[in-house]
């Protein structure tokens, strides 16, 4: 049966894209008409391995097309997904307008037996007490009339086509008929295994576990490495080594964590558990440690310059990576930002590269953009996001013989042994 899809996001167009090469016909719903039209016209809005040959062939078959429309679009197919963004306002509440209005959407054109699945990141009970109760508005009720299910995203952008179709998946659903139903289609696009839960809410609550994992593990990585660094011990090498226990599995430190998950999806766990009387310290404290990293590379920048007779104020700082990992055009909730903004509101001079993040968001910050050779000229070069493409970095191509690297892709004495003084997230 053909399948709308709400949100033609990172998450939902290639989620439309593999329905639609599983030879389904697929509609995405974007309230962006740009987004739409690049889809229709077998582009892809967004940077992702593979995925604009896929939204083309799709589109060029036909199995998939896009539109504003969304009552047409509900009205012509059986199963809807809600794949819409779920951010936090700045209070740090989850914001859930998107899946509201998709649900009021749908719910204006659902129909007796379709199935609507939920896969934005909500927190826990979000289906139940939100979604369901709009859809039911059409008169018709969950379960008896009309299915429901929720499935996590868990594909890592930037892998994101390869994880869809392999990784595994939870699914719950408002009843057992609703998760089976999830369960045939998602079987169509993965070979990974499916995992079904009892309910919705269990699904719901599976997704931000894992992801308050890694955020938590991330900060405690990050805590050591500040901790190693007064100690004068390389972090890098003593996590490598610690990692050699069997149950030891201690992450990677950084200039924070970005994206749009991690850095956010704790946020609704601390929410929901507050509203039932509960506190979540651990997991507020690790969004802390994390959040609070950018001004740490801050001062260890600022310690490296004055180990050069320099300060912050009038030095050319060269920053390598505004987005918020290697390899991606993603800046949502990246690091660089609160990074970038501390130095140039303490008078420094920032040239920042990035072959990928769009121009404009940098100068949004008040950044210059210059090429990579201009960056390494600077009194300081600072390595902020893995991109690849840094890894083929030299020491030589290092005029100021000055780096602060961030994040674990150059080694250490290959720079040390050619004079360049090298410092980074637990390693001064
Ligand atoms: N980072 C570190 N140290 C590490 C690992 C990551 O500093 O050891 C940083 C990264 O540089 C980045 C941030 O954390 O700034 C998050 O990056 P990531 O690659 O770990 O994760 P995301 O946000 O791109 O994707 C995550 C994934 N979740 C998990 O691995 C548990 C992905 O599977 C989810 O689908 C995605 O969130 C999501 O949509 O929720």
């Amino acid at each position: 049966s053909p399948i709308a899809i709400f949100g033609l996001g990172h998450m939902g167009l290639p989620t439309a894209a593999l329905l639609a090469k599983s030879g389904l016909k697929v509609v995405g719903v974007d309230i962006n008409k740009e987004t739409v039209e690049m889809v229709n016209s077998g582009q892809s809005p967004i940077m992702e391995p593979g995925l604009e040959a896929m939204v083309k062939k799709a589109v060029e078959n036909g199995c998939l097309s896009a539109t504003t429309d969304t009552l047409s679009a509900v009205g012509a197919v059986n199963v809807i997904m809600i794949i819409v963004p779920t951010p936090v306002d700045d209070d740090k509440k989850s914001d859930l307008s998107a899946v509201i209005s998709a649900s009021k959407s749908i719910s204006a054109g659902l129909k007796k037996d379709d199935l609507v699945i939920i896969e934005s990141t909500v927190p826990p009970g979000t289906c139940e007490n939100l979604v369901i109760p709009l859809l039911e508005k059409s008169g018709l009720k969950a379960g008896a009339d009309f299915k429901v299910a929720y499935t996590p995203e868990r594909a890592l952008p930037n892998n994101t086509l390869y994880e869809m179709t392999h990784n595994a998946r939870v699914i719950g659903g408002v009843d057992s008929e609703s998760t089976q139903m999830a369960v045939s289609l998602y079987h169509r696009i993965t070979e990974g295994e499916i995992i079904m839960v009892q309910d919705l809410v269990t699904a719901e609550m599976v997704k931000l576990m894992e992801n308050t994992y890694r955020d938590t593990n991330i900060a405690l990585a990050n805590e050591l490495a500040l901790v190693c660094d007064t100690l004068g011990v390389d972090a890098i090498e003593a996590i490598q080594a610690a990692n050699h226990h069997p149950r030891v599995n201690i992450h990677t430190p950084g200039p924070g964590v970005g994206g749009h998950c991690l850095s956010i999806d704790p946020y609704f766990l601390v929410e929901i558990a507050r509203e039932r009387g509960l506190e979540t310290p651990l997991i507020q404290a690790s969004r802390k440690v994390n959040e609070d990293m950018p001004g740490e590379v801050v001062r260890i920048i600022q310690k490296a310059l004055e180990g050069e007779g320099k300060t912050i104020s009038g030095s050319k700082i060269g920053v390598l990576g505004a987005a918020y990992k290697g390899n991606v055009a993603d800046a949502r909730e990246t690091p660089a930002k609160p990074l970038i903004e501390e130095l140039i509101s303490k008078n420094a001079d920032v040239l920042v590269n990035d072959p990928y993040v769009s121009p404009e968001i940098i100068r949004s910050w008040g950044a210059q953009i210059v090429g990579l050779e201009t960056a390494l000229e600077s009194d300081v070069v600072v390595l902020v996001t893995d991109h690849d493409l840094y890894r083929n970095i030299k020491p030589e191509m290092i005029k100021n013989r000055l780096l602060v690297c961030t994040r674990p892709i150059l080694d250490r004495e290959t720079f040390q042994k050619e004079g360049v003084i090298f410092k980074g997230v637990g390693r001064s």
